[in-house]
């Protein structure tokens, strides 16, 4: 997969090169680039913002840096990028749309800080590509950067031979609906705390139902979205006793 990632602080990018993200742009399945948006501006102080028309406080950016830099990372007439905004006015993210991105292979991220990029780039820009405008939640951050760290993260894992035991992208919390069970390793007993003993029962079949159990469970009581959203027929006799 190919990713790009404008912005006018690249130097939030820096953990990129850690972790298993970083393991998967040395091994070439992760080709990350991170661009200065500032680079395509042509005044001496680099301006790539100014005030809103229409008033209001803060300072909107201005579409002509933005124009040239989706010019030159997707040029137009070439086989066009998806191209992702963060802001707190777009979609919220989830794993569903991970699964999504995560088969794109070509992701180009634009970064907006202050009150946003003036909406006149994301229309144009949608004129040639797939514009989606991405929110993680229902909170303001300053910008798009650690956003974007949350979506490659999330997306980056996903890719074939990231993770080591792709076992575990199908428990995981969100794989089907319901937030996933607790989880213990050793000691056994710990400041007087046992691990449930049907854990170490060796019995598959009752811990896989007591796994499901407590993930309702979970799941009722910090989620009740999530449970007013699951298909009826994905509960079980067993999952309505719970
Ligand atoms: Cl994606 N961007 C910004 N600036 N704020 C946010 C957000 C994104 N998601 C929640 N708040």
């Amino acid at each position: 997969m190919h990713v790009d990632v404008v912005s006018i602080f690249p130097e939030y990018f820096a953990p990129l090169d850690l972790s298993l993200i970083g393991r998967a742009r040395a091994s070439g399945t992760l080709r990350l680039a991170v661009h200065d948006l500032r680079a395509w501006t042509h005044d001496v102080h680099r301006t790539v913002d100014d005030t809103p028309y229409g008033g209001g406080p803060g300072m909107v950016m201005r579409p002509e840096p933005w124009g040239e830099a989706l010019d030159a990372l997707a040029p137009p007439g070439g086989t066009p990028p998806r191209l992702l905004v963060p802001t707190p006015a777009g979609v919220p993210f989830s794993q569903a749309l991970a699964h999504e991105l995560a088969s794109e292979s070509h992701l180009l991220f634009a970064c907006g800080r202050y009150e946003g990029i003036d909406q006149r780039v994301l229309d144009h820009a949608a004129s040639r590509m797939p514009v989606t405008e991405v929110s993680l939640g229902d909170y303001v951050l300053f910008g798009g950067e650690v956003a974007v760290l949350v979506i490659l993260e999330a997306v980056t894992r996903l890719l074939p031979g990231v993770l080591g035991n792709v076992g575990s992208l199908d428990d995981e919390s969100h794989a089907h609906g319901l937030l996933e069970a607790p989880m213990y390793t050793k000691p056994a007993a710990w400041r007087d705390r046992e691990v449930p003993a049907v854990l170490r029962s060796g019995d598959h079949g009752k811990i896989a139902r007591w796994r499901r159990n407590e993930a309702l469970v979970r799941t009722v009581a910090r989620r009740p979205d999530m449970i007013a959203a699951l298909a009826p027929e994905s509960l079980d006799p067993r999952d309505r006793a719970v």
